[in-house]
This record gives structure tokens, sequence and C-alpha cells, in this order.
């Protein structure tokens, strides 16, 4: 059983005995990893994907990095969790239904998204609300190109992922503390679900998604923070109201709907001004420390978006 964390501490506030069982299952991942990398390993395959001029400059954050640091509740909520516990879940074969206020809704399988959609490299920073971050190297395709395929309604104003549920797969969804009502849930408003930033990946690093990083395809909205790239899809529903998100059901003071990357405003238990760039830098929790910038750094592409806001204020 994982040991119990509070929800989204960063490590900089980890106690010595937190610290000590989180280490302790850092050694079990390394021994469970063999058994199971294998597994993950044979459906890792490399993904074609064309250059984009969405490439940010930061250094990348190594593979190892990207794909042993995760969040993913469902595989349970420490760090080393998702890549350790995922190696019995089945990204194939693969669904997504896609429904509400469209006029053509549709159940779209995997295989036919990655062919129908040209795959583009991203090279994106991503910030968690943790306060680390990385830059990744998604491939993927802008979100607008599935939307327009159903023909979104008048009336559609908002857009709501539904991720997985499978306990049989998922150990975090079965144990004996489970830190969600399940399933996990997030939500755009249209405007920014049809924002060319906004993608959804289905690998990273030249190939498919691993499955700790929310295979076979996941949320990316590289100005927000990472809580709202929302994993393993299987359903898309357009609506005319706002959609419940996962983290602000669990703590609406802490994390609210839009989750815009803002260091002007902090979390209620941590500062936002600042972030650890993951794999950089040394020490015990790793990462070198670099301001955070508004929107993530994608403020001259998004900052119009939410002109009539606030950005003092917490969202
Ligand atoms: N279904 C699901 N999606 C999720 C999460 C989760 O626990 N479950 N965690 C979120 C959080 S808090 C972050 S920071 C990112 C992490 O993505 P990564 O592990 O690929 O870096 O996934 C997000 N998507
Ligand atoms: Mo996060």
């Amino acid at each position: 059983m994982p040991a119990f964390r509070p929800p989204h501490i960063p490590s900089s506030e980890i106690t010595p005995h937190d610290l000590y069982l989180s280490r302790r299952s850092l050694i079990g991942a390394a021994a469970g990893g063999l058994a199971f990398g294998l597994a993950g390993k044979a459906l890792a395959a490399p993904l074609a994907a064309k250059p984009s001029a969405y490439k940010v400059a930061d250094k990348l954050t190594p593979q190892k990095d990207v794909t042993t640091y995760n969040n993913f509740y469902e595989f349970g909520t420490d760090k080393s969790d998702p890549a350790a516990n995922s190696g019995k879940f089945k990204p194939r074969p693969w669904t997504i239904e896609v429904g509400g206020l469209v006029a053509k809704p549709q159940t779209i399988d995997i295989e036919t998204i990655l062919s129908s959609f040209p795959m583009e490299e991203r090279v994106y920073r991503m910030r968690c609300v943790e306060a680390w971050s990385m830059v990744i190297p998604w491939i993927g395709f802008p979100l607008s190109a599935l939307l327009d395929k159903v023909e979104p309604l008048g009336n559609a104003k908002y857009v709501a992922f539904q991720t997985v549920v499978r306990p049989e797969e998922m150990p975090g969804q079965s144990g004996f503390f489970q830190p969600i009502n399940w399933p996990y849930l997030d939500g755009l408003r249209m405007d920014e679900a049809r924002h060319p930033l906004t993608i959804l990946a289905t690998g990273l690093y030249g190939e498919t998604l691993p499955n700790q990083n929310g295979a076979p395809i996941r949320l990316v909205v590289p100005w927000k923070y990472g809580f709202k790239g929302i994993k393993s899809i299987v359903k898309i529903t357009l609506t005319e109201k706002q959609p419940p998100c996962t983290w602000n059901i669990l703590a609406p003071n802490e994390y609210g709907f839009y989750a815009n990357v803002n260091p002007k405003v902090d979390h209620p238990r941590w500062s936002q001004a600042t972030e650890r760039r993951i794999g950089e830098g040394s020490g015990l929790f790793g990462g070198k420390r670099i301001d955070t910038l508004p929107f993530n750094g994608y403020a001259d592409e998004v900052a119009s978006l939410y002109s009539g806001m606030d950005l003092t204020k917490y969202y």
C-alpha cells in the first residue's frame, strides 16, 4: 500500500519519515521495474511525427525522468508508482467516445486516430501545481482537429474529458486507500480546447506514450498546471455547462477550473513564484530552481483568452 500523503505536497515539504517511505518504494520499484518494464517495453513503439514550430528552447528533461517521475494516481500516489505499477495496463485495443452537443457523435478507435490525424512533435514546458517542471517532446495533434470531425453545435461551450476506470489493471483504483472518486475528470472552455497549443498527445520522445504518461492518449495544455493534462482518455463530451474537474472537486480552495500557471497567485500551502526543473541541478530533491513564467511562458499566445480576468486572483 502506498504511504499516505495528502495530495500535492511539494517534495521540499516532505518530512524525513515520508522521505524514507518514498525511498523504500523507489527501491521496490527498481526491482519490480525489471518484470513490469519488459511488458511496458513491448508496447512502446516508434511513432513517426513531423517537426513543428511549437518548440521551446529550454533543454529537454531526460526521458528517464519524464517516464519515472509521474503523477497518475490510478497507479498510486508516489512519483515512482505509475512506472512501477502500470505493467498490467492494456492501452490496446482502445476507443474514445466523443459526444454530447455535437452533430456527429462517434466512437473512434486509437488506430483510426493515429492514421487520420498528422502527428507532430511539440516541445512544451510542463509545470505541475506542486512547483516542479519538465520540458517534454510530445507527439500529438491539435484537439481542434478532433472537435471538427464531430461538428460541435452552437450551444457547446465546454469540453469534458474522462479517464478510464480499470481497477484490475490500475492498482491505485483498487487499493485500500482511494484518494479520488474515479473516474478522473477534467475540462476546458471551448476556446481553450480549440487553441492551437492544445493537443491530444499519443507519444513522447519519438515513441508511443508509456503507460505511466497516459497511454494511449492524453491531453496536454501547456499554459495550465499539469493536473489539467488528463491521461488515458476514454470519453470526450461537449457541454453547455462548465464540467467537473477532479482536483477542483477535491479541494476547490486550492485548485481552480482554469488553473492557468500564474507566479503571482500562490497555492494556499506554497509559493508558485518559482519551480524545480526536474533533471537539472543536483541535491536530495534534484532540480534547478527557476522563476515560473505567467501562463508558463505562453502568455503571448493565450493571455488574450483571459482578458476579462484579474490575473492577481485565483481561478
Ligand atoms: N487520469 C489522471 N490524469 C492525470 C493525473 C492523474 O492522477 N490521473 N495527474 C495529473 C498531474 S497532477 C500531472 S502533473 C500530470 C503529470 O503528467 P506526467 O506524469 O506525464 O508528467 O498528469 C495529470 N493527469
Ligand atoms: Mo500535477
